[in-house]
C-alpha cells in the first residue's frame, strides 16, 4: 500500500477516549426506558428488549472475560471515521481477552447473509487508523429486515463461533439491528447485537446520542470547499454560486456549513416546509437578495441548498409521493417505454391534474430525474436530482422579469456545484477520529458485558475527551411507529432541523445581514496537528446545543 506523508504521520495518532474507558470498566444501570412515542406498540413488538435502562461507564475493577468473537458490519452511505470505530472495537476486544476475533463482514449486511467476511487482523487494522472510508471491509444498503435473512445470518455467526454482531449505521440500519438483537434474544441464539450511529447527515441524534459520526469531518471539508469558494466570489465579482448540499431530508449539514462560512443565503428545508413556501417563493426571495446587492454594486454571492429541498415544498412533496405511488404500481409498463419523452408523457397522463401541471412545468432533466429508480428504503435518491440547476434556470428567468419592471438592474452570472462525496470518505477530523474510537471501544464493553440491543453512546462531546460519557442507550427508546411503504413499522425517529433549536436560532438572528452584506468566513481546510483550538473543535450545531 502508497501511503502519502499526511496519511503515514496520521496512522501513529493515539485517539484520545474517555477517561472512563482508559481502564477496566464498571457498568451503571440507570433508569428503565420507554420509546419516544407509541409505548404500547413498541413494547409489544420488542417484548425482550424493550425498557433496558440507560447505561453509564465508569472506572471500576478488572472482572475476567470469556474470549469474544465480534462480527462487524457497515451499513449505507460511507462517513469519515468509520475505520476508527472498527479500531476502537478491535483494541477493545482483545483488551478484555486476547483470544477474541473480530470478523468484518464485507460489502454491507449482504456480507452476512451471504458469509462473506474476513478476520479482521492487527496487520490489516493498523494500516487503516485514523483514515477515510469504509474500504477496509466495503459498504452496502442491503436491508436486513426479513427472518430469512436474520436465520441465515445466525447460522453463519455461529459457524465462525461469533457471539455478537456491531452494525454501524443511520437510523434505518440501526433500527434493523434492534429488530436483529429482539429477534436473536427471543430465540435466546446467544448472538447480541449493538449499533454504532453513523452518518454525514447529522440526523440520527436524540438526548442520547449527541452526534453521528462523520457529520463533524463531512461539514468541515464543505466548509473549506465554501470558503474558497467565497473568496473565489468575493475577488472576481462576477458569479453567484449555487450549492447543493448532501444530507438526505435534514439540512443539518446546509445549516452547519452556514454556520462556520456564512454565506448570502441559505435555504433550510425543514423551515420551506413548516411555512409552506412553493418553489415560486423560495425563487423571490433568492431574486430579492440578489436585486438588493446588485443595488450596492456586488453582483456576486453563494447560495447553500439542502439536498432534499425538493421534497419539503408542498407541490412537489405531492408530486413525489403520487410518482412513488405510480412507479411502484407501473414498474412493468414504465420498463417497457424506452424514450425519455414518453415517458414523462405516460407520467403526467397517469398524474392528478395538480401534480401533472407541475411535473409538466419542470424542465425535462429535473422531471427524468424524478422518475430515477428509487433506493432499497424506497426514498427518492435526492443526491441525483438537481435543484442548483434548477434554481439558477428559475432564478435567472425572474430576474429578467424583474429587470423588465425596473426591478433589478445587476448581472447574473451563476456557477452551480454540488458538495456530497467529496467529504463522505475525508480522513476523519480530529474530533471525528477519537469520537469514533471510543464509539468502537464502547461496543467492546456492551458486549463483554452481555448487553444486546444496545446503540453505542458517548457524550457530553463538547468538553475535552477524556470528560466524554461513555455508555449504552436502548435503540427501542428512539422508536416511535411511522409509514413505511402503506404499512405501520417501528423506526428510529429521524431528527430533523429544530426551528426553536439553538442552531437554528443563531442562523436567523443574522441570515439578514449576511445575505446583503458580504460576512463571509474562511474556514480552510482541517488540521490534524497543531493547537488543541484549531484542530480539536466540535461543530457550531454541538456546540450550540449543548450550550443550553
Ligand atoms: P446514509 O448515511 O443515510 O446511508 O446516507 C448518506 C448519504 O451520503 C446521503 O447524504 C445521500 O443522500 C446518500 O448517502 C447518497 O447515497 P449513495 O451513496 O447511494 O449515492
Amino acid at each position: 500500500m502508497i501511503k502519502s506523508p499526511l496519511q503515514i504521520a496520521r496512522e501513529a495518532y493515539k485517539p484520545k477516549l474517555p477517561g472512563s474507558l482508559k481502564g477496566t470498566v464498571k457498568i451503571v444501570e440507570g433508569e428503565k426506558t420507554k420509546s419516544v412515542a407509541d409505548q404500547a406498540e413498541i413494547e409489544k413488538m420488542f417484548p425482550n428488549t424493550y425498557g433496558m435502562p440507560i447505561l453509564t461507564f465508569e472506572a471500576g475493577k478488572a472482572e475476567e472475560v470469556p474470549t469474544v468473537n465480534v462480527g462487524v458490519i457497515l451499513s449505507g452511505g460511507q462517513a469519515p471515521g468509520g475505520h476508527n470505530v472498527i479500531a476502537g472495537l478491535f483494541d477493545g476486544i482483545k483488551a478484555l481477552n486476547s483470544n477474541s476475533k473480530l470478523y468484518g463482514f464485507l460489502g454491507g449486511p449482504s456480507g452476512l447473509t451471504d458469509n462473506k467476511y474476513v478476520e479482521l487482523t492487527s496487520d490489516i487494522i493498523d494500516h487503516y487508523r485514523n483514515t477515510g472510508g469504509f474500504d477496509i471491509i466495503g459498504s452496502g444498503r442491503t436491508k436486513l429486515e426479513k427472518t430469512e435473512q436474520f436465520d441465515k445470518g445466525l447460522v453463519n455467526c455461529k459457524a465462525l463461533g461469533i457471539n455478537a454482531l456491531v452494525v454501524i449505521g443511520g437510523d434505518d440500519s440501526n433500527t434493523n439491528a434492534c429488530v436483529l438483537a429482539e429477534y436473536y434474544k427471543a430465540k435466546d441464539s446467544g448472538v447480541q447485537v449493538i449499533g454504532c450511529p453513523k452518518t454525514i447527515d447529522g440526523d440520527l441524534k436524540n438526548e442520547m446520542i449527541e452526534t453521528s459520526f462523520g457529520f463533524d469531518t463531512a461539514c468541515k471539508v464543505y466548509s473549506e470547499l465554501i470558503g474558497n469558494i467565497q473568496r473565489d466570489a468575493n475577488s472576481a465579482k462576477k458569479y453567484w454560486h449555487f450549492i447543493k448540499l448532501m444530507g438526505r431530508s435534514a439540512s443539518h449539514i446546509a445549516l452547519e456549513c452556514a454556520l462556520q462560512t456564512q454565506p448570502n443565503i441559505t435555504i433550510v428545508s425543514e423551515e420551506v416546509e413548516a411555512k409552506k413556501q412553493t418553489l415560486d417563493d423560495i425563487v423571490k426571495y433568492i431574486a430579492e437578495v440578489i436585486a438588493k446587492r446588485a443595488a450596492n454594486g456586488d453582483n456576486f454571492g453563494t447560495v447553500l441548498i439542502p439536498e432534499g429541498l425538493i421534497e419539503f415544498v408542498p407541490e412537489m412533496k405531492v408530486l413525489i409521493s403520487e410518482l412513488n405511488d405510480l412507479m411502484a404500481k407501473k414498474e412493468a409498463e414504465l420498463s417497457c417505454i424506452e424514450s425519455s419523452q414518453e415517458k414523462r408523457e405516460f407520467i403526467s397522463e397517469s398524474l392528478s391534474s395538480e401534480s401533472s401541471n407541475v411535473y409538466s412545468s419542470l424542465p425535462n432533466d429535473i422531471a427524468d430525474q424524478l422518475i430515477m429508480d428509487r433506493d432499497p428504503h424506497g426514498n427518492v435518491q435526492v443526491s441525483r436530482i438537481e435543484t442548483e440547476k434548477l434554481l439558477i434556470q428559475m432564478v435567472a428567468a425572474r430576474l429578467k422579469k424583474m429587470r423588465t419592471k425596473d426591478k433589478y438592474h445587476g448581472q447574473f452570472g451563476s456557477q452551480n456545484h454540488f458538495f456530497g462525496y467529496e467529504g463522505r470518505c475525508a480522513a476523519p477530523s480530529n474530533f471525528d477520529a477519537d469520537y469514533c474510537y471510543s464509539l468502537g471501544y464502547t461496543a467492546s464493553v456492551l458486549i463483554g458485558s452481555g448487553k444486546t440491543g444496545y446503540m453505542s453512546s458517548v457524550r457530553n462531546t463538547t468538553a475535552p475527551a477524556d470528560q466524554w460519557i461513555a455508555g449504552g442507550v436502548p435503540i427501542t427508546m428512539m422508536m416511535n411507529m411511522e409509514r413505511r411503504h402503506g404499512e405501520m413499522k417501528p423506526v428510529i425517529q429521524k431528527a430533523l432541523v429544530e426551528l426553536d433549536g439553538a442552531p437554528f436560532k443563531k442562523f436567523i438572528e443574522n441570515r439578514e445581514d449576511w445575505a446583503v452584506n458580504t460576512k463571509y468566513i474562511y474556514p480552510g481546510p482541517i488540521q490534524y496537528f497543531g493547537p488543541t483550538e484549531v484542530c480539536d473543535l466540535p461543530t457550531k450545531t454541538l456546540t450550540l446545543e449543548q450550550s443550553k
